[in-house]
C-alpha cells in the first residue's frame, strides 16, 4: 500500500492550485453574486487538458486518469465549487460516456470539442416528477424511420441553458421496462429544443436549468450505445460523475477549513486569538480529520478506476456519501467560527455555506448513497458491477 502521490500528480495538484488562486479565487465571490458563468475560465481549463485526464490522446485527451482528474477537481472546487461541476458536464457525464459507449464517429465528433470546452455539455436524467427514482422518467424517443422523435422535459440540469450538447436518457419503448430505456447524444441546437435557466441558493456560477423537447427529430446516429442500453449507460456514468462530486466536496470542505484557520489566527477576543479557544479547536480538529478521511475515500475510489474498475459503485458511494456529510458540517463549523463575519459577504464563508448543501442532493442524494450502501451490506442488492 502506498499513500504517496507521485511527482507527476503532485505537480498537477500544485499547478491546479496555482491556477485556482490566480484565475478563480480573486473573482469567485463576484461571479457568485452576479450569477456569472465564467466561460473564459472553463475554456482555459479545457486548454490545459483538465477535462481530458481520463481521455486517450487520439481524442484530444491527456490520458493520465481519474485520480489526476479528482485531484484537479478538488483544487478547482477549493476556489469555486460552481466550477468543479464543469468536470462532469465537459467530461465524465458526457465525453467519457461517449468514449465508453459511442461509435468512432460519435467519439470524433464530440469528445475533442467537449474536453476543450469549445462546445458546452450536459447530461439530462432528472425530470420534474423523476428525481431519485430514475426509472420513472417520462421522456420518450420513439423510433421513426431511421431516427427517433424525442419528447419530454428534463430539469435541474447543470450547464443549461448554455449547453450545446446533452446526453439524454429517454424510453424508446416503455413496455420493455428497463430494457426500453436508451441514451442519446442530442445536439441542443435542433428544432424543438428549448432551454431555460433556474434560480438557486448556491453554485451560482454554474447555470442550472430545464430542457424541453417538443417533437425533436433525432438522426439514428444520435443513439448512444445499443438500443435499450440506457440503464447501463446512465448508472455507469453516474458512478463516474459521483466521484467527481466527491472530489469537489473535498475541495470545498478544505476551503472552509482554510478560511476557519486563517480567521482563528487573525481574530482576537477576550485578549487572545480565537484559535486558542478549545471549542474552536474542537471544530478545527473535527474538520481536519473528516476532510482527510473524505479525501482518502475519494482517492481510493479514483485509484480503483485507474486500475480499470469503473464499476466500483460501493466505494464511489462511500466517497460521495461521506464527503456530502463532511462538507456540510465543515461549512457550518466555519460559519460558527467566523460568527457574524461568516454571515456577511466580506468573507467567502457564506458562499461556502450555500454551496455545501448541494453535495447532499446532486448525483444521488445522501439517502440514495446510504440506500445503495445498506442494501449491499445487508445482502439485498450488490452495489458493484
Ligand atoms: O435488472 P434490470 O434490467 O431491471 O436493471 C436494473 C439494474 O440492474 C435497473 O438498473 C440497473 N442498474 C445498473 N446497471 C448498471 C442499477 N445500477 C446499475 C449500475 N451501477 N450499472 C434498475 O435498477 P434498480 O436497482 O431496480 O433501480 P431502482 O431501485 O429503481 O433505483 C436505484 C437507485 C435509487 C439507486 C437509482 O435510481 C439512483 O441511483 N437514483 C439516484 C439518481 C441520481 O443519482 N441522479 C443524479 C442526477 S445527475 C445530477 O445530479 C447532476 C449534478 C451535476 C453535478 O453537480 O455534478
Amino acid at each position: 500500500m502506498d499513500f504517496t502521490l507521485n511527482e507527476e500528480l503532485l505537480a498537477m495538484k500544485e499547478a491546479a492550485r496555482d491556477f485556482a488562486q490566480k484565475e478563480i479565487v480573486p473573482n469567485a465571490d463576484k461571479w457568485d453574486e452576479e450569477h456569472y458563468f465564467p466561460i473564459e475560465v472553463v475554456r482555459k481549463m479545457g486548454e490545459l487538458g483538465y477535462y481530458g485526464c481520463p481521455i486517450p490522446e487520439e481524442y484530444g485527451g491527456i490520458d493520465i486518469g481519474h485520480l489526476a482528474q479528482s485531484i484537479i477537481t478538488e483544487e478547482i472546487a477549493r476556489g469555486s465549487s460552481s466550477l468543479r461541476v464543469s468536470f462532469n458536464t465537459q467530461c465524465l457525464g458526457t465525453a467519457f460516456s461517449i468514449l465508453r459507449h459511442g461509435t468512432e464517429e460519435q467519439k470524433k465528433e464530440w469528445i475533442p470539442d467537449l474536453i476543450t470546452a469549445k462546445k458546452l455539455g450536459c447530461f439530462a436524467i432528472t425530470e420534474p416528477d423523476s428525481g431519485s427514482d430514475v426509472m420513472s422518467m417520462k421522456s420518450t424517443a420513439k423510433p421513426d424511420g431511421d431516427g427517433f422523435i424525442l419528447n419530454g422535459c428534463k430539469t435541474w440540469i447543470s450547464g443549461v441553458p448554455n449547453a450545446d450538447v446533452a446526453i439524454v436518457y429517454a424510453y424508446h419503448d416503455r413496455e420493455q421496462g428497463s430494457k426500453g430505456l436508451s441514451a442519446f447524444v442530442v445536439d441542443l441546437h435542433l428544432e424543438g429544443v428549448s432551454m431555460a435557466g433556474l434560480d438557486k441558493l448556491g453554485t451560482r456560477s454554474m447555470p442550472t436549468g430545464e430542457i424541453s423537447f417538443d417533437n425533436v427529430r433525432l438522426p439514428g446516429t444520435a443513439l448512444l450505445g445499443k438500443l435499450g442500453s440506457g440503464v447501463k449507460i446512465c448508472f455507469s456514468s453516474l458512478n463516474q460523475t459521483r466521484l467527481s462530486c466527491a472530489a469537489g466536496g473535498v475541495g470545498l470542505a478544505q476551503a472552509c477549513l482554510d478560511t476557519a484557520v486563517r480567521y482563528c489566527n487573525e481574530r482576537e477576543q477576550f485578549g487572545e486569538l480565537v484559535g486558542k479557544f478549545q471549542m474552536n479547536q474542537e471544530l478545527v480538529a473535527n474538520m481536519a480529520a473528516e476532510i482527510e478521511a473524505a479525501r482518502l475515500l475519494t482517492y481510493r475510489a479514483a485509484w480503483q478506476k485507474d486500475q480499470g474498475d469503473l464499476g466500483n459503485v460501493l466505494e464511489t458511494c462511500y466517497a460521495k456519501f461521506f464527503t456530502g456529510e463532511t462538507v456540510t458540517r465543515c461549512a457550518h463549523s466555519t460559519m460558527k467560527i467566523l460568527g457574524a463575519y461568516g454571515y456577511s459577504t466580506e468573507y467567502p464563508a457564506a458562499r461556502f455555506y450555500r454551496d455545501a448543501v448541494v453535495y447532499q442532493i446532486v448525483e444521488g442524494t445522501v439517502n440514495v448513497q446510504k440506500m445503495i450502501i445498506a442494501q449491499d451490506q445487508l445482502g439485498y442488492r450488490k452495489a458493484n458491477r
